[in-house]
């Protein structure tokens, strides 16, 4: 890690030799700064390591170690707050942040595109597939993971409601909400041993709706930091899907609104292009977008009987001796811009997305499965989702990144 420091939670940045060392035992005093410079890079202990010398003195514990590192300009927002309820985890950050390589991952779609339940499936189906792939995936953040949980995995797989719409960033009052999602990542052989920790932004659509490219920047900043961008499209919002005669049922019986016309698919991938960084000395962004096609469920009879898209139910097939299966994940990009072609009509998204990134592909994916309602109650669902092709797109960024190897 380089020495300046970018914050995931208030998005600034600070030296690392300003970062606050934070002692379990809720004494202001004992936090202290984190030991930085050459020195303590070659001799130095892992701040995970360290105890608190402070606590040793006072006969609390000889060895009570620092167990979250705080941002400067956090704390002086959290120490400026006035109201009661203050709870100093809002601005806690794991320690592995210090050792590991941090990674922004960006979750966008315009509101409605399935974003909130595609962050609820992608966390067990990076699990599940983590092991046949040879990397660990660890939450080391306790406010993660009782956000996930609560957010996130009760309400949809134990009490089978679909979730809420996200509040928009500068509307959130929760700390909970504000914290991305924070999981490391371990790669072990045949890839490169590397840890980097990841951070997850789930974004509320209207974030992007908005035609004030500035305030846009300020609540989608750390796309600016971002490894990978995962640009949720939602199929039944591309005009030629919406018209189509196998979909009427569908969107009927789900009350599906029209395609959006004041901000399309199109539009969306503009500004988003205009925030990423600019590949050096060329006009497109570096950075690798993933275009995932959310609710793929719902458009099956708008694909073929042999489709790709919907035969990666296999976990064998994610995988080749432990590497991502290129292959595969190449096959479901070229249908995808194949259909994609076919039932964009005027919404030139593939248009948008060529002249703008060097770097992407197409996915397609269902974060609930064979989608079903329950006839009597509204927003439950009549079994537990079946989630496929969810990791897939952050397979790709990942074997983008160096970090997962491919065969
Ligand atoms: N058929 C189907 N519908 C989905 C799926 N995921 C989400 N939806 C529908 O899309 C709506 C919006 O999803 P949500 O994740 O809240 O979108 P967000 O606004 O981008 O976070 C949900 O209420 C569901 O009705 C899916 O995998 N399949
Ligand atoms: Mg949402
Ligand atoms: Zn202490
Ligand atoms: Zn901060």
């Amino acid at each position: 890690m380089s020495g300046n420091f970018f914050c995931p939670l208030c998005f600034n940045t600070c030296k690392r030799g300003e970062l606050w060392l934070n002692c379990p035992e809720d004494y202001e005093e004992h936090n202290i700064k984190l030991p930085d410079g050459p020195f303590q890079k070659m001799f130095g202990k892992s701040p995970s390591k360290m105890v608190c010398e402070k606590c040793k003195a006072a006969q609390l514990g000889n060895f009570i170690r620092f167990n979250a590192i705080v941002c400067p300009s956090c704390k002086e927002d959290f120490d400026a707050e006035e109201s009661g309820e203050k709870d100093h985890r809002a601005i806690e950050l794991p320690l592995e942040l210090v050792d590991c390589e941090p990674s922004y991952i960006a979750v966008v779609g315009l509101r409605n595109a399935g974003k909130s339940h595609f962050i609820a499936s992608l966390i067990p189906q990076i699990q599940e597939i983590s092991s046949e792939l040879h990397f660990r995936f660890i939450c080391p953040d306790p406010a993660t993971s009782n956000n996930y949980n609560m957010q996130y995995w009760k309400p949809l797989y134990d009490n089978r409601t679909l979730l809420p719409p996200t509040v928009p960033r500068d509307k959130m009052t929760d700390w909970t909400t504000k914290h991305p999602l924070i999981y490391t990542m371990e790669f072990l052989p045949p890839h490169h041993h590397r840890k980097i920790i990841c951070f997850f932004y789930d974004s509320a659509g209207e974030d992007l709706e908005t035609n004030d490219v500035l305030s846009l920047v300020s609540t989608l900043r750390y796309l600016e930091h971002a490894a990978g961008v995962i640009v949720l499209l939602d199929p039944l919002q591309l005009p030629g899907v919406y018209k189509a005669a196998e979909m009427e049922e569908y969107i009927n019986r789900y009350h599906v609104n029209p395609p959006q016309t004041s901000c399309t698919i199109t539009d969306m991938i503009q500004k988003i292009a205009q925030i990423l960084p600019k590949k050096k000395g060329k006009n497109k962004i570096g950075v690798p977008v993933a275009l995932a096609f959310t609710k793929v469920d719902a458009v099956r009879a708008l694909f073929g009987q042999n489709s790709c898209v919907y035969q990666s139910e296999r976990l064998a097939d994610i995988g080749r001796k432990h590497c991502v299966n290129m292959e595969r994940l190449n096959v479901i990009d070229e249908e995808m811009r194949a259909w994609l072609k076919e039932y964009q009509e005027n919404d030139n998204v593939l248009g948008a997305v060529e002249k703008n990134f060097d770097k992407y592909a197409c996915f397609g994916l269902s974060a609930l499965g064979d989608f079903v309602l329950s006839p009597s109650e509204l927003n439950k669902l009549q079994n537990a989702p079946h989630p496929y092709n969810c990791a897939d797109p952050m397979l790709w960024l990942l074997n983008q990144n160096g970090f997962l190897k491919g065969r």
